[in-house]
């Protein structure tokens, strides 16, 4: 009942949006053969993403950026003219009339102030926005383990529970002395046996969690991370933009032991449609009866200890 599909879907890589060098950028990335993740980061800038979150999150760094390349320009543009035009050798003597200048002091507290809160008003309200996990269609808990990923749907997927662990190409390759060149090995490190399957253009809400030790969950198309820690629940969401389904990739981020490096995470976004369809296989192979002498059925796996 395998349904990973993770290496048929790679070539569904969505591209950057934005100015033609950012593609341009992500395409001769490409071309160098550095297609090791599949994400919409061109390398020089926070991937913009396939999610409103992600979208939002870009947007919101891109303002501050563009705000602070303006206070560079205007700060370094009156020092440079400042050090060019008064300098010693064309006889300047210094100004002492602005010594405590009630007004400049003035200006230079309230201009910093209204930055700030130019800021801080956009950056509220994509704050407010991440942590608003209500209205949420699909619910999986996750949960993190030394060191793989356990998946456990929800809601319309009730049932539908699996382990996520790095895939065996990788896992072979990366044994000391394997005599396996990585670069062979496709999405090396980023590829998993059984990626979380979602819908695209519907609100998912993760509920995450860990069994031994703090991991954390991380898909930056997505525009999304959270720790998952032992005895709480970390609630994220997403909602991936209808027309960018496909394969995204992210890593453990939480430095959670020996194999850290090793517990990927991948997401096979999907049509509504093939979700369902996913989902009643799921059910499908849930519901068939063990050949004799096959213990229990994969649904019911048992959790596995924590390895050393
Ligand atoms: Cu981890």
């Amino acid at each position: 009942m395998s349904v990973t599909r993770a290496s048929d879907n790679d070539n569904r890589i969505s591209r950057p949006r934005g100015f033609p060098w950012a593609r341009a950028l992500f395409l001769a990335g490409l071309a160098a053969g550095g297609n090791a993740v599949a994400n919409t980061s061109n390398g020089y800038n926070l991937p913009v993403g396939v999610t409103s979150l992600s979208e939002a999150i870009y947007g919101l760094h891109m303002e501050v950026f563009w705000i602070c390349v303006g206070i560079a320009v205007v700060v370094f543009g009156a020092m440079i003219y400042s050090l060019v035009k008064f300098r010693h050798s064309q006889g300047a003597v210094p100004d002492t009339t602005m010594l405590h200048s009630t007004k400049v002091e003035i200006i230079w507290t309230i201009v910093p102030v209204v930055i700030l809160v130019v800021m801080a008003v956009p950056a509220a309200e994509v704050i407010l926005k991440m942590e608003d996990t209500r209205n949420s269609e699909l619910s999986i808990r996750v949960t993190g383990y030394q060191w793989k990923w356990q998946y456990q749907y929800m809601d319309g997927a009730e049932g539908v529970n699996f382990f996520s662990t790095l895939s065996r190409d990788s896992n072979f390759a990366r044994q000391l002395h394997s005599g396996i060149d990585p670069n062979t090995v496709p999405n090396y490190l980023l590829n998993v046996d059984k990626p979380m399957v979602v819908p695209s253009g519907t609100k998912v809400r993760l509920l995450l969690t860990s069994q031994d030790v703090i991991h954390a969950w991380w898909v930056p198309d997505f525009g999304v991370k959270r720790s998952a820690i032992p005895g709480f629940v970390n609630e994220l969401w997403f909602r991936v933009d209808p027309g960018k389904e496909g394969i995204y990739r992210g890593q453990c981020t939480s430095l959670c032991g020996r194999d850290h490096g090793f517990m990927p995470v991948v997401v096979d976004v999907r049509t509504p449609e093939d979700f369902k369809k996913w989902v009643e296989e799921q059910k499908a192979a849930l519901k068939q009866p063990a050949a004799p002498g096959d213990g229990p059925p994969q649904s019911a796996q048992v959790l596995p200890q924590a390895s050393k």
